[in-house]
């Protein structure tokens, strides 16, 4: 918007946003070797509104799932052997590839871990569906299939995935509760194991918080926390997790990075806080900051507890050298 506006404007541009951000498709990514079928998913998923994603060489799965960054998959069980796995952070290729192989490798990176996976199947018997589950698979269909039973079962999976968000994220700042923090950090941890990357843990605590509550009241002290919440996540890169661990302490896991690069990154975001005016219900502007401590594996420690006792003693520093600083 170009100032000068008027307040009718403002409105109008406002409820175009939010209906933008409502009506945004649902994405779907189908993996399937048989053309003629995923056609067919094609004009069904698309006539009840769906954004698809057509995917016919499983070797280029993992590039289509970063770009498409799909809010449900649809796998067939069984792809084509010719082709090998999709060249991942994995190493091992295997020389054939299954759904079940790309549900394993999913379900293995954080980033992915939630994505809800439907398998299509042209076996019913309860071994394939007992291994479909094993793999990570939320639902398994038998081909043929008809629309009506597959747009179902897809609405339905779509639901529980929202219900799930519902259970794990912190509804004041947006960030995941501790509960899922502590596993995404933990599969982050053994993925940065297996690959031998670095991977920080960070703590943040904002400084002073007490006082702004006394001095500005509660549900400023909400509006602080659902500021920097925005920040978080705003800074967050796929491989990244943040949580609120509690109050007004946050945790943040930083995959491939160092403590160097991690801090640097935490200082571009106090420096976006502090910047920040927030205001008292008086009108009175006032800025908060907060500090934070880094630790590193495999440097600092081997697991999540280790790293952040380690980071947490960081923190106790920053807060005792002055507080608004990041340490570790
Ligand atoms: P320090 O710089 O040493 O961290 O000081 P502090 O005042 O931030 O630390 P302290 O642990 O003494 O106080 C934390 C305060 O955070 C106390 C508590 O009331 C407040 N707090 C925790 N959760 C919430 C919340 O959800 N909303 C609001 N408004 N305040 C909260
Ligand atoms: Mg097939
Ligand atoms: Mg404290
Ligand atoms: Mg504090
Ligand atoms: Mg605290």
């Amino acid at each position: 918007l170009q100032k000068p506006i008027t307040p009718h404007q403002v409105l109008v541009a406002v409820s175009q946003v939010l209906e933008q951000k409502n009506t945004l498709p649902t994405r779907i990514l189908v993996v399937d070797d048989n053309q003629m079928l995923l056609e067919a998913l094609e004009s069904v998923l698309d006539s009840a509104g769906y954004h698809v994603t057509l995917l016919s060489q499983p070797q280029h799965f993992w590039e289509t799932l970063e770009h498409t960054t799909p809010d449900l998959l649809i796998l067939d069980l069984e792809l084509s052997t010719t082709c090998s796995l999709p060249n991942t952070r994995e190493s091992n290729p295997l020389p054939g590839v299954t759904g079940w192989d790309l549900c394993q490798i999913i379900r293995r990176d954080p980033r992915w871990n939630r994505l809800p996976i439907v398998v299509l199947s042209g076996y019913t018997d309860v071994e394939t569906v007992q291994r479909s589950f094993a793999a990570g698979a939320d639902d398994v269909l038998s081909k043929p299939l008809g629309p009506k039973e597959l747009l179902t079962r897809i609405s339905s999976r779509l639901q529980q995935c929202q219900r799930w968000e519902m259970t794990e994220l912190d509804e004041l700042t947006g960030v995941s509760l501790r509960r899922k923090a502590l596993q995404d950090l933990t599969s982050l941890l053994h993925l940065a194991q297996r690959q031998q990357q670095s991977f920080s843990l960070a703590i943040l605590d904002l400084d002073h918080f007490k006082r702004i509550n006394d001095q500005y009241g509660h549900d400023i002290g909400d509006q602080v926390l659902n500021h920097l919440g925005k920040l978080l996540r705003q800074s967050l890169r796929p491989e990244d997790v943040v949580g609120r661990w509690g109050g007004e302490e946050f945790v943040m896991g930083m995959y491939g990075l160092t403590k160097t690069t991690a801090i640097k990154r935490l200082q571009e975001i106090l420096n976006e806080l502090s910047q920040y005016q927030f205001k008292a219900k008086n009108g009175t502007p006032f800025q908060v900051t907060f500090s934070g401590g880094v630790a590193q594996f495999p440097d600092d420690g081997n697991d999540i507890q280790t790293l952040y006792q380690s980071a947490d003693t960081a923190l106790y520093q920053a807060k005792a050298q002055g507080r608004s600083r990041i340490i570790s």
